[in-house]
């Protein structure tokens, strides 16, 4: 088995495509593989190693894909099987592999699984659900709530029983004590590393243990014994990327995932940074304003935790989250400063780091002024449940503008052309109307750009051992406006300052910071040196790589 030290992902950089709302290569409206293998030179300049490719299968896309109905075939509206073996050969020659999405909690209800479970509660295949009787009322089972509104338990009345879906009824869940189900996802990611893929990422892994009855969903009691016996059927051996998504996954939980001697995955997406965000009872339509104590806490705890074994996986945005300048910096008047100082503080810490489609040009946030604007399940789900109970709408609108995934999935702005150059036809969502000034070839063309500046962090990374290997330490925690850290080797230090709010600072270099070298990347003009007191505009940030 490959060492970790000498895995390829620890000085790669991902880059996470949401195939829908990429490229269009025929004018559809709808992004499409033959449209990723268009662009690979846009992602081979920014430097990545690697794509995270959200699920392109089979599927009848009730929520985008993440239904899967057939996991060995690609949804027509993507391509095809050929267009994919060619995604791979293509990207592999710019030294690009492709990581596929892993959606095994759940699949399509379209699946012939559960076809065949539906006909007869004989079939095999019924064994791969989760089904309960009603309630003594006729009910369903329990009044668990999906993640997207309404029962977590839909009737099916041919067979009297109900069966369990934690996300909409077309995902139903799968049932991870049946070890058919078990072999015959090992055997489908083995076709897939068959065909050259470099990677998965695990959708929602922490719920495949789950204990129902005893309404035990994240973390249930089997998730680490799956975990374990899922790296040693297809994993063991093979030179690959793992990463797990967990919403529950805790600083004291990580290893248990990531650990060396656990031999379950390489790493783990978690939010807490994310959730901080949001009110603690009332949840995500109800965001908090930005706290940054609280969001540097929840990411060095988790740098803390991970020091010595383990690997993070670092990231701001991706296709469920608000985009990281809306969210986190200010998507208007500092823009691309604030999309440059995210990006330094987060590119730099231990870990690898993922870069969502238009992260990389500092997209925003779209505004949404009516609900028929909204494409994504949960928001409609959420939204219709809401307004049932008599909820204000405008303040749940202003909770979607905010934190609603498809702020996230408006089309990749690529040119101030026809809908952003992202079809010559009419896109299956609304183009951000900020498109005009805010695309790819503006955006390269300034030189003060913002793909630019993450070219130079993610080739800085690939080149500086410092960046994979350096101790963390972080340096003013408690600090309103100051992100800073630093990464250590033996007598090298690399210094990582970052004014986080839209505010100046003024701020006297603590000697932990303290560093005299070389600028590595900077917003600064001119460059400070890093000690003594230091002026910082709004979200202005330096990188120093020196001696300590
Ligand atoms: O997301 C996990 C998940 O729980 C999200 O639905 C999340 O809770 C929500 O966005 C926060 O309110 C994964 C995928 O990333 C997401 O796109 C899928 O919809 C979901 O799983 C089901 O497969
Ligand atoms: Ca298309």
């Amino acid at each position: 088995m490959t060492e970790k030290s000498a895995a390829w992902w620890r000085n790669a950089t991902g880059y996470q495509i949401y195939p829908r709302s990429f490229a269009d290569s025929n004018g559809d409206g709808i992004g499409d593989i033959p449209g990723i293998i268009g662009r690979l030179d846009h992602l081979a300049d920014l430097g990545v190693g690697f794509i995270w490719l959200s699920p392109v299968y089979a599927s009848p896309m009730v929520d985008n894909g993440y239904d899967i109905s057939d996991y060995r075939d690609i949804a027509p509206e993507f391509g095809t099987l050929a267009d994919m073996d060619r995604l791979i050969a293509n990207a592999d020659k710019r030294d690009i592999r492709i990581v596929m999405d892993l959606v095994v909690n759940h699949c399509s209800d379209r699946h012939r699984w559960f076809q065949a479970a539906l006909e007869s509660e004989a079939a095999l295949e019924h064994e791969y659900f989760i089904w309960r009787d009603p309630a003594t009322d006729g009910g369903p089972p329990s009044d668990l709530e999906s993640y997207f509104g309404g029962s977590m338990w839909e009737f099916v009345p041919h067979l009297d029983k109900y069966y369990l879906h934690q996300f909409a009824a077309g995902q139903p869940d799968l049932n991870w004590q049946n070890p058919e189900l078990r072999r015959e996802i090992y055997e489908m990611m083995n076709w897939w590393f068959d065909r050259g893929i470099g990677g998965f990422r695990m959708d929602v892994i922490d719920l495949i243990g789950k204990d129902v009855d005893a309404g035990i969903f994240a973390e249930g009691p089997d998730l680490h014994s799956f975990l374990q016996e899922l790296h040693k059927e297809p994993l063991a051996g093979r030179d690959v990327l793992t990463v797990g998504e967990s919403w529950a996954v805790t600083p004291e939980t990580a290893l248990l995932y990531c650990g060396k001697d656990r031999h379950e995955l390489d790493m783990m997406f978690q939010f807490a940074h994310v959730v901080s965000g949001w009110h603690p009872e009332k949840g995500k339509w109800h965001p908090l304003p930005f706290d940054l104590p609280r969001f540097k806490q929840s990411l060095f705890d988790w740098q803390r935790v991970l020091a010595d074994d383990g690997w993070n996986a670092l990231f701001l945005n991706n296709h469920d989250l608000p985009r990281q300048v809306s969210a986190y910096g200010d998507d208007d008047a500092y823009r691309v400063r604030s999309a440059k100082a995210l990006a330094l503080a987060l590119h730099l810490m231990k870990g690898t780091p993922f870069v969502y489609q238009g992260e990389e040009i500092g997209m925003t946030n779209t505004r949404f002024t009516d609900p028929s604007q909204f494409r994504d399940v949960e928001t409609i789900g959420h939204w219709r449940e809401a307004m049932a109970k008599g909820e204000d709408p405008t303040a749940f609108m202003a909770g979607v503008n905010a934190n609603g995934r498809d702020n996230a999935r408006t089309p990749m702005q690529w040119s101030s052309g026809h809908q952003a150059g992202f079809t010559s036809g009419t896109p299956w969502i609304d183009v951000n109307p900020n498109y005009a000034g805010i695309n790819v070839a503006a955006d390269r063309s300034n030189p003060d750009g913002v793909f630019d500046f993450y070219k130079t962090l993610i080739a800085f990374r690939r080149s500086a051992d410092i960046v994979t290997d350096g101790r963390f330490q972080a340096v003013a925690e408690h600090h309103p406006a100051i992100f800073a850290y630093t990464r250590e080797c033996e007598a090298e230090r690399l210094s990582v300052l970052v004014n986080l709010t839209a505010e100046a600072v003024t701020y006297d270099v603590p000697d932990a910071l303290a560093v005299a070298g070389e600028c590595v990347v900077a917003t600064i003009d001119p460059v400070p040196s890093l000690s003594g007191r230091v002026e910082l505009r709004p979200y202005e940030g330096i990188a120093v790589l020196g001696s300590v």
